[in-house]
């Protein structure tokens, strides 16, 4: 891995342990960003580290996700972010602003620098060169306090482009070549570092596309170059002073190397359940559609918007169609709304959304029963949007659009724009309206708490033996999704007793019930449990519900490291034909005195025994000794 760019940022901000592959790093954190949903936790535990001020260069909190305001919960939570905000020193970015990671890229994201963000979308700064990284948000916090952040050190995997996209092919269709290839879990435990001819073709937001999605590959951060396109893009939001070149050094060894030739893509599309179920457009032209949603904090930027109206201008959306945008931020949608493009796809019949989450999250727009729906979002596992049985399909916004004028999926060669026409404005117009800077000295700003923000629940430490029924067997690639349902739960997410009513409804509704009347128990997954969103509230509802480990063939990243931090025991079958030999309802025993010693899982209803490892870090383990990572801090400033 000699000569990446990503060695290059990692080895600037090293502060503990060597850069070789699976070792344990600390690095230390620039900037950080929370987004609604998972920031009022972040606060919370920031606040119980009693700082009095951040230590970082910059942190932002985004209100993002949850607009809707529909009871007091939702904008209760959105004062405390503001006053919190206002007191520790961070900015903050009201409802309506737009999208975080769209947002942070047009006004904070800068090449070189390390960025951690409650969500796990945070690596769509990596589009201008940051090394961005998603977290739970308690890992924000401790970032926010000034502590390093600790990680596995990836491998580097180069991802060699060539050639040019062809028309009607977009950014968004790399990123899905990637997922192809790769799936769901072929990135963890590695850095995507694009590369070659081809980088220069694409623009800071189509390459923001690139890396925002590439956390559906399970990877710990996709990063590119930052050159005289990032310079023109900084230029253009009124930053070029933070501009600075970086590149992987001419000879730079990749662990391993993927090629992807820009020229050869055509249009590609992600079928349900899963982001890494990519197949052709062509192979699938023609289906019926009920509705078509462009946004998202993938395809949301001025050229995403801009290839939209450029495509609807003349036309209109299909009768059977709805079809609805949401701009990524206030500035493209004040950008959209100046150069005339807002009423030509007003004039489509197009519906206009706020600049946020919106229906990516399940935040309303949610499809007909049995519905066909077409995003150019990045997830599309099953329930997100609101309706457990509609289909969701992630295409590009040429696609997308294309569909949504037709009424049935169409490929968009032919029918979209020539990009290069695409006139991107030299300037933006910031608009900084819904930005709120802190004062200099917040020491005496009033937090303002509403009643749904409820207190944490309390972390024990680890006792010697761990016992407990199996409460639910899942299998290979559950998401937090699954675990812990967003959508119209959202505003319940500073309250984990009343959101802990939900773990796992979707897959067994009496999940709840069943776990406090047992007083807890064990969880028991297959492969790349846990993957797609930081939401911590999968590891602390759950812990809420005396959920004292969880056994699985294999952990997706952010969620392994939640359970870590609120104390759940992460194991791991050593044999993974084991997972077979247990059964929901089965009751499991381990001694944890010594995790450093050969562990064994014992099943008390059959008398057999389990091999299981852990995979912590001596630091890790002292972390769930502790209880979770908030008694271990407290315990050592102590
Ligand atoms: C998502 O896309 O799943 C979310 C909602 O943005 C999450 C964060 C959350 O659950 O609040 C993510 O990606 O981390
Ligand atoms: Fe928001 Fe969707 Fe992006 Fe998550 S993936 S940050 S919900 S737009």
């Amino acid at each position: 891995m000699k000569g990446t760019l990503s060695l290059r940022i990692l080895g600037e901000h090293l502060v503990k342990g060597e850069m070789k592959p699976s070792e344990d790093i600390s690095i230390k954190i620039d900037q950080t960003l929370t987004q609604d949903a998972t920031g009022t936790m972040a606060y919370l535990q920031f606040e119980a580290l009693g700082i009095p001020k951040v230590r970082t260069e910059l942190s932002v909190s985004y209100i993002d996700h949850n607009t809707l305001q529909q009871d007091f919960k939702n904008p209760d939570d959105h004062r405390y972010l503001q006053s919190v905000a206002a007191r520790y020193g961070i900015i903050l970015s009201k409802a309506g602003n737009g999208i975080c990671h769209q947002v942070h890229l047009e006004r904070f994201a800068r090449p070189g620098r390390t960025l951690v963000g409650s969500d796990s979308h945070t690596p769509t700064a990596g589009g201008i060169g940051e090394l961005a990284i998603g977290v739970g948000g308690l890992d924000v916090a401790l970032a926010m306090a000034g502590n390093s952040f600790r990680l596995k050190m990836p491998e580097i995997l180069g991802i060699r482009l060539s050639g040019k996209l062809q028309r009607g092919v977009a950014a968004k269709d790399v990123i899905l070549e990637v997922l192809r290839r790769m799936d769901v879990k072929g990135g963890v435990g590695k850095i995507l570092e694009y590369h070659g001819p081809g980088v220069e073709s694409l623009s800071v937001p189509e390459r923001a596309t690139i890396t925002n999605m590439g956390a559906e590959t399970g990877a710990t951060t996709s990063i590119f170059p930052s050159d005289e396109i990032t310079r023109d893009f900084l230029r253009s939001m009124g930053r070029e002073g933070q501009w600075v070149e970086l590149k992987a050094d001419e000879d730079a060894e990749y662990d391993e190397i993927i090629e992807i030739n820009l020229s050869e893509l055509e249009p590609l599309i992600a079928q349900p359940h899963s982001p890494g179920n990519v197949t052709t457009v062509k192979l699938l032209e023609g289906m019926k559609v009920h509705q078509v949603a462009v946004g998202s904090c993938t395809n949301s930027s001025f050229k995403d918007l801009m290839t939209a109206a450029a495509m609807l201008k003349g036309k209109s959306v299909h009768p059977d169609i709805y079809l609805a945008i949401s701009p990524g931020s206030r500035t493209v949608l004040e950008e959209i709304s100046r150069n005339g493009a807002l009423a030509t796809m007003l004039e489509a019949g197009a519906r206009i959304l706020e600049s946020a989450c919106g229906p990516c999250i399940g935040q309303g727009f949610a499809p007909p029963s049995k519905g066909i729906s077409i995003r150019t979002f990045n997830r599309n596992f099953e329930g997100r949007s609101g309706t457990k049985d509609a289909k969701l399909y992630l295409t590009s916004v040429e696609t997308a659009v294309a569909s949504a004028i037709t009424g049935k999926l169409t490929d968009p060669r032919g029918f979209s724009p020539d990009s290069a026409e695409i006139e991107i404005p030299e300037l933006f117009r910031v608009d900084d309206s819904l930005v709120i800077y802190p004062p200099k000295d917040g020491s005496s700003v009033e937090i303002i708490r509403g009643p749904n923000i409820a207190p944490l629940p309390p972390l024990m430490p680890l006792p010697d033996s761990l016992e407990g029924e199996v409460l639910i067997k899942v299998e290979d690639n559950i998401t937090t999704d699954h675990i812990m349902p967003a959508g119209r739960y959202l505003p319940l997410r500073s309250n984990i007793p009343e959101y802990a009513k939900h773990v796992f409804e979707q897959i067994d509704p009496d999940f709840h019930d069943k776990a406090m009347e047992r007083g807890g128990g064990i969880i028991v997954g297959g492969e790349n449990y846990g993957q797609g969103s930081s939401r911590e509230h999968a590891a602390l509802c759950p812990k809420y519900l005396g959920i004292k480990a969880v056994v699985v063939k294999s952990f997706a990243r952010i969620h392994l490291a939640n359970l870590i931090n609120f104390g759940i025991l992460p194991l791991i079958f050593v044999n993974p034909e084991d997972y077979e030999r247990v059964n929901a309802g089965d009751r499991l025993r381990i001694d944890v005195r010594d995790l450093n010693a050969a562990l064994y899982l014992e099943n008390l209803a059959t008398g057999e025994r389990y091999p299981v490892q852990h995979g912590m870090s001596r630091d890790d383990i002292e972390v769930m000794k502790a209880g979770g990572k908030l008694p271990y801090v407290r315990s050592k400033t102590a």
